[in-house]
């Protein structure tokens, strides 16, 4: 069960993020009525909302999951290889502390971010991609197995997605892949299903052209889903789960999900 998430709103420059989607410039104002939608939603599945001030220093700052990883056992700081969002760490530590006795932290020359590191009850996965190195994995996975996790590393970095153009696309963190709803089931893409790293788990399998749907959340007794995934969405209501189907629209303009929006625990 999850009780506290927090949530950054996105600055007015939002489009001035990191994003290789093509999809256009995201819209502010839209952006920001969809994360209102995103933080109702986290309420209704019973959770505290802490939101932090947007900051227009850091465009990509929205985007909180990458810079944390929190446990019920324990938080970490990460540190992310996008040297454009290094700086996004101060103010989400003075957060943490506020709710943690101890706050890990990722060291140079590791670099993690958290929407590379997907819990599947007490085990982890932890993506090695672009954003994050071997030494930021291998230095969470210690510090993991000091709360008494496993952990295994998966390696994304020749990992690709076809774009809505067609043109292959680099997919940006293991959960942009993986969602873990409980219950030992995982949803992924048709690509990240072949992997042995996950042959132990029930898979539910996303199409290719809803590749993006794959990052779902399960908060407690809802599952969030985005908009515009019918065959995802039919696949996990025959199974029993409630959705609630959110607009992403603007967040996926810049490379980012659902799960990247918040900090869960
Ligand atoms: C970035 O490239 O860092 C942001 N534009 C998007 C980050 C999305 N985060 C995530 O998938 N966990």
């Amino acid at each position: 069960m999850f009780t506290n998430a927090i949530v950054r709103p996105p600055p007015p420059n939002f489009a001035e993020g990191l994003t290789t989607a093509d999809l256009g410039p995201p819209d502010y104002w839209v952006a920001w009525a969809e994360h209102a939608g995103y933080c109702a939603a986290l309420e209704k599945c019973g959770v505290k909302v802490t939101k932090l001030d947007a900051d227009p220093n850091f465009p990509d700052s929205t985007f909180i999951e990458d810079i944390a990883v929190v446990t019920e056992r324990g938080a970490v700081l990460a540190l992310p290889g996008a040297a454009s969002r290094a700086g996004e760490v101060e103010t989400v530590r003075d957060v943490l502390a506020t709710f943690f006795q101890t706050v890990h932290a990722i060291e140079p020359p590791g670099t993690l971010e958290g929407g590379d590191v997907c819990q599947a009850g007490n085990h982890f996965f932890i993506g090695i991609s672009k954003r994050t190195n071997e030494a930021g994995a291998e230095q969470l996975a210690q510090i993991l197995s000091s709360f008494g996790y496993t952990s295994t590393f998966v390696d994304m970095r020749h990992e690709r997605t076809t774009r809505w153009d067609g043109a292959p696309l680099d997919v940006l963190h293991l959960k942009s892949a993986i969602a873990y709803l409980g219950d030992n089931r995982l949803v992924l893409t048709e690509a990240m299903a072949k992997r042995a790293e996950f042959s132990d788990y029930q898979l539910i399998v996303v199409d290719e052209d809803e590749a993006y749907g794959a990052n779902c959340l399960r908060v407690n007794d809802y599952v969030l889903l985005a908009a515009g995934h019918p065959k995802l969405s039919n696949k996990l209501k025959s199974i029993g789960y409630n959705l609630n189907v959110l607009d992403m629209s603007e967040f996926q303009r810049m490379d980012g999900g659902l799960s990247c929006l918040s900090l869960r625990f």
